[in-house]
């Protein structure tokens, strides 16, 4: 027998004293009915096995579970001195490179219905490990703490059924009344369009061209706040893997609760994933720079 397997041996009998009974098996540590050797996730129970990007490594122990990144890497906040470790969020999807602290905090691939009774709204649906819809909204109230929100979805068509539509991410409200919200807005005669708006406040944009409907987007809405409150929400949006194109305001918001979401009026939208990241502490200073961000 290998060391490690009678390790897992051992380790399984104690298991099996003090839990329900059952013992560990040293071929499935995880129990979930996958081998270990076939496991995506051989440590993490995940019978569903599902890899929504579809690199080597199951949802539920993916460090970018939205970006192929078959290494997993997590190191560029590492420093020795003052002392700084990694924080959990893969380097591939890591907004704030150099600053500790990030957290993925929930991740939605839209592979199981039941996943909607996390959100209130309606006119979307979860079929055929997407979400989809053409006039809906829906939302989760955020249950994260912190200054930092970062509220990204992976898309995997974007069409116009009518002359004008428009699809959006919102954040730190209801994106109705109160938030910021990031948004695709196609209009006749113009090009598509990122648009930045605080509602009731400042807005932004910038021109995105005429969206091919198949293309994969990945579209973030983001919120950083720096210990001065000074406040900077973020709009980025890539096409097929290309750089970010990205547009900023500064905000008044400094209440970083509320709920966020997605909306869709007159937008032919599928969504294969929804990825959500806080940060409990604020950069020292609101980021600027290319993007992936980083706290200077
Ligand atoms: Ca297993
Ligand atoms: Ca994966
Ligand atoms: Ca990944
Ligand atoms: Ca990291």
């Amino acid at each position: 027998m290998r060391p490690l397997a009678m390790l897992a041996l051992v380790l399984g009998a104690c298991a099996g004293d003090d839990g329900g009974g059952v013992p560990v098996d040293p071929d499935d540590v995880d129990g979930d009915g996958v081998p270990n050797a076939s496991d995506l996730c051989p440590n993490r129970r995940d019978p569903a096995q599902h890899d929504d990007d579809a690199d080597g490594a199951g949802d539920v122990c993916d460090n970018c579970p939205a970006t192929p990144n078959p290494d997993q890497a997590d190191t560029s906040e590492r420093r020795a001195s003052p002392p700084q470790f990694p924080d959990g969020v893969g380097d591939a999807c890591d907004r704030r490179q150099t600053q500790a602290d990030d957290v993925l905090a929930r991740f939605f691939p839209f592979a199981d219905p039941a996943e909607a009774n996390g959100f209130t709204g309606s006119g979307f649906t979860i079929a055929a490990d997407a979400l989809s819809g053409t006039t809906g909204r829906w939302q989760v109230k955020r249950a994260e703490q912190g200054d930092g929100l970062s509220v990204q979805a992976t898309i995997t068509r974007l069409a116009w059924p009518q002359a004008e539509g428009r699809f959006e991410l919102h954040a730190d409200g209801d994106g109705v009344a109160s938030g910021f919200t990031c948004a695709v807005v196609h209009a006749p005669g113009t090009p598509d369009t990122l648009v930045l708006t605080e509602i009731n406040g400042v807005t932004t944009s910038k021109p995105l061209g005429n969206l091919a409907p198949t293309s994969r987007f990945v579209m973030t809405l983001s919120r950083a706040f720096s210990q001065l409150q000074t406040g900077i929400a973020g709009c980025f949006f890539s096409i097929d893997g290309a750089a970010e194109l990205r547009i900023d305001l500064t905000t008044s918001d400094d209440n970083p609760i509320g709920t966020y979401g997605f909306a869709a009026t007159d937008a032919d939208v599928e969504l294969s994933a929804a990825t959500i990241f806080t940060t409990p502490f604020a950069c020292d200073t609101p980021f600027t720079g290319a993007a992936p961000h980083a706290c200077p």
